[in-house]
């Protein structure tokens, strides 16, 4: 029955958040490669601030590719490592500011810097002074001035607008690619004129991917994440706030979650996501401290049709400014993930959360690979449980309540006993049945038992 199922390689990425180099390399060839995600999402690999927290990352000070997270070397051999292994790298690219310390200081890697000046890349010169608000500082979001020439959160705004600027931002974006880098996510994208960003990636060589960070602010903010479609992606964060909520209440019955979604940017310009590592320190619905409900969260979003859905994995913490744990000198230690299976029942801080690794996740890109090509049917909602189709390739069915429920969603997928990808993942078939559950579909339905906080996916190549 497994020769049924042809595969695509589907695109789906993982955000592995203030994970060293040498670590993410080592996650590339035990398990991104092997589960198919085919990019990794990197934190800014350039010189920041020297200190504790992870948003260091973003405060630049320079653009040598030397941070808490590795070396240049450890960079250039992640991206090859990767690349051997099927996965494409997407840093993080800071490019709307540099660093907010009032202080003249000395980078993790020893540049000397001060605010507005930056030996050899920047000047006085060279930045926004806004003059629109206290400090210089965004306070009006309705206002598009505000948000692209004032200062967001101290950060010194860098005048995109300027050729010197410009040049230099793109020499640094060509040397990540001169490594090997597939692309970029532009980190507060929404501060720079659409205008200025194209300008910038538009030096670039053709096929490099951008992912452009712009925050839907709703129909009162003047900048609009439409607005920077023309040149690439973006996150459309109109996604987890309307997956998440649905998840955590356990009711299905919007509609936004299928059909036109008429509030979202069109389906080949969305990178959509559960959480990122703001959001999890923020607006998040479901993060990976609602354990069974972010497995939930993430089928339900794997499974979908709508965009490139990218995975987050993160650490465990309850400050939201903790960095990842480092050695004394800053470094951040190396991680692995082995043994990971699923979220833990409690995490201490810091400790990594490994979402890349959890069998769901795996059976879920699995799934993914087999359905993607297929029409997503319309959701069968029954109480707290919902489930939809993939017409005739895969169904997936969750239960996001405290009740067990039975749930039967009509199917054209083959009569037959099928082996659930969330329990059983990737490889759900084994010689003796199944890894995990087995589910049935037969007369056209396929029929799901599911305990409280459970989910279950079966598809072609799941077939016993
Ligand atoms: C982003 N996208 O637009 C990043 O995803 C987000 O993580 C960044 O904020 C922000 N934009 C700037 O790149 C993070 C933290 C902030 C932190 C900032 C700079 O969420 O809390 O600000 O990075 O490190 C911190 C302090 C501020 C202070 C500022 C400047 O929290 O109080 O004013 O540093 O020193
Ligand atoms: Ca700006």
């Amino acid at each position: 029955p497994q020769a049924a199922a042809q595969r695509a390689t589907p695109d789906v990425g993982i955000q592995l958040f203030q994970l060293p180099w040498s670590s993410i390399a080592d996650e590339c060839e035990a398990t991104l490669g092997p589960s198919g995600f085919s990019w990794v999402q990197t934190s800014p690999p350039n010189e920041s601030i020297a200190r504790d927290e992870w948003w260091a990352s973003y405060q630049p000070v320079g653009y040598d590719l030397d941070s808490r997270l590795g070396t240049r070397d450890d960079f250039a051999d992640m991206v090859m490592r990767c690349d051997a292994a099927g996965v494409d790298v997407i840093a993080d690219a800071v490019i709307n500011h540099m660093t907010g310390q009032d202080a003249a200081g000395t980078g993790f890697a020893g540049t000397p810097y001060a605010h507005y000046e930056y030996p050899g890349l920047y000047g006085a010169d060279d930045f926004h002074h806004c003059g629109l608000a206290q400090g210089d500082d965004i306070v009006d979001y309705t206002s598009r001035e505000q948000v692209q020439t004032c200062e967001l959160v101290n950060l010194a705004d860098l005048d995109t607008s300027s050729p010197h600027v410009r040049e230099t931002i793109v020499t640094y974006l060509d040397d990540l690619l001169s490594l090997g880098v597939a692309g970029f996510r532009i980190d507060a994208a929404k501060h720079m004129a659409a205008d200025d960003v194209q300008a910038i990636v538009g030096e670039l060589p053709e096929g490099t991917r951008i992912v452009s960070e712009v925050i839907r602010g709703g129909a009162r903010e003047p900048v609009q994440p439409e607005e920077y479609t023309g040149f690439g992606e973006v996150f459309e964060f109109s996604y987890p706030r309307d997956l998440g909520p649905q998840v955590q209440s356990a009711a299905f019955a919007d509609p936004v979650l299928e059909g036109d979604r008429p509030l979202l940017v069109p389906a080949d310009k969305a990178v959509v996501f559960v959480d990122n590592h703001d959001t999890e320190r923020g607006e998040a619905a479901v993060t990976y401290k609602d354990g069974p409900l972010y497995v939930i969260a993430n089928a339900l979003m794997l499974a979908d049709d709508y965009g490139t859905p990218v995975v987050f994995s993160g650490y465990a913490f309850t400050d939201r400014d903790a960095g990842a744990p480092a050695d004394a000198e800053g470094a951040v230690l190396p991680a692995s993930c082995e043994g990971a299976t699923g979220p833990a029942d409690s995490y201490l801080d810091g400790e990594r959360t490994c979402v890349q690794s959890w069998t769901a996740i795996a059976g879920m890109l699995e799934f993914r690979a087999v359905a993607s090509d297929a029409a997503r049917l319309r959701g069968v909602e029954a109480g707290s449980a919902y489930g939809f189709e993939r017409e005739g390739r895969g169904v997936v069915a969750v239960n996001a309540g405290d009740d067990d429920i039975a749930i039967e969603i009509p199917t054209s997928m083959p009569a037959g006993d099928y082996c659930d990808a969330i329990t059983g993942g990737r490889d759900a078939v084994i010689d003796s049945g199944c890894r995990g559950t087995t589910y049935t579909v037969a007369d056209g339905v396929a029929r799901f038992s599911l305990a409280p906080l459970t989910a279950a996916a079966i598809h072609l190549g799941s077939q016993r």
